[in-house]
C-alpha cells in the first residue's frame, strides 16, 4: 500500500499519527509514504488527480491499485485489515464513545479550524473571507470548549485511558494551526496538557513535525 500524503496537511497528518500509534502498540502495517506537497500545487497535478479526483490528500493506494480518498474511510479500512490492539476500542461502548470523541475533534475543530485558516492566512493562497473566517472560528471554539470540558475530569487521553484515533484528529490540526501560528487552546488549559503529553510519546515525535 501507498500513502499520497504531506506532513503538515491535517488529514493526512491524522492518518500518519494513526499509524504511528498503531505501530507503536505493536501492529506495524506495512505502507509506503509518498509525498505531495500541497504549497507547490502537486495534490492538483494530472498525476495526483487521476488517484484521487478531489485533488486532496490523505489517498491510500490499496495492493490491488484502487484507493481510498477519505481519512477516516482509510482508518477503518486498516482497522478492518489489522484488526489487533484496536485504535477505536475493545467493546462496543467504549468504540462508539472513542467514535464520538473522533468526530468532535473532526467535525468540530479540524473541518472548522482548517476553514478558518484557508479564510484568513492560507498556505495555499486562498482568498481571505474574513466574516466567514470568524464564522468557522466560533464552531471551533464550541467544539474546543466541548473536548477541553470532557478532559477536565484528568482523563490522560481523550476518549479515556488509551489512545484512541480521536486524540490522533485533534493532534493534527493543532499542528496545522502552529503551522500558520494559530493557538487554538489559548482558553483549554486541560487540552494544553493532555498535547503535551501526547506530544512526548513516540508516536508524535516520529510524526509532528512542528
Ligand atoms: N474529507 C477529506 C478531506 C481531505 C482534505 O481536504 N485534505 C486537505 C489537506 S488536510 C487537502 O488536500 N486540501 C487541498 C485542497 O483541497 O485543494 C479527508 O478527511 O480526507
Amino acid at each position: 500500500m501507498k500513502l499520497y500524503q504531506f506532513p503538515f496537511a491535517p488529514n493526512a497528518a491524522k492518518v500518519r499519527l494513526y499509524l504511528a500509534e498503531k505501530a507503536e502498540l505493536g501492529c506495524e502495517i506495512p505502507i509506503e509514504e509518498v509525498l505531495v506537497n500541497l504549497v507547490e500545487g502537486e495534490h492538483k497535478s494530472e498525476a495526483h488527480l487521476a488517484r484521487n479526483p478531489h485533488g486532496t490528500v490523505p489517498t491510500l493506494e490499496l495492493d490491488d491499485g484502487s484507493f481510498l480518498t477519505e481519512s477516516l474511510a482509510i482508518i477503518e479500512y486498516l482497522e478492518v485489515r489489522y484488526p489487533i490492539l484496536s485504535m477505536w476500542g475493545d467493546d462496543p461502548a467504549s468504540a462508539a464513545y472513542a467514535r464520538q470523541i473522533e468526530r468532535i475533534a473532526d467535525l468540530g475543530v479540524l473541518i472548522n479550524a482548517a476553514r478558518e485558516i484557508h479564510t484568513s492566512n492560507s498556505p495555499l493562497g486562498l482568498p481571505p473571507n474574513r466574516p466567514v473566517s470568524e464564522y468557522h472560528k466560533g464552531r471551533r471554539e464550541l467544539a474546543v470548549g466541548h473536548l477541553e470540558r470532557i478532559v477536565s475530569d484528568g482523563r490522560p487521553f481523550l476518549a479515556g485511558d488509551r489512545p484512541t484515533v480521536g486524540d490522533c484528529t485533534l493532534q493534527a490540526i493543532l499542528q496545522f494551526a502552529r503551522f500558520r501560528e494559530l493557538d487554538l487552546l489559548e482558553d483549554a488549559p486541560n487540552l494544553r496538557a493532555w498535547c503535551d503529553r501526547f506530544r512526548e510519546r513516540p508516536a508524535a515525535k516520529q510524526t509532528i513535525v512542528l
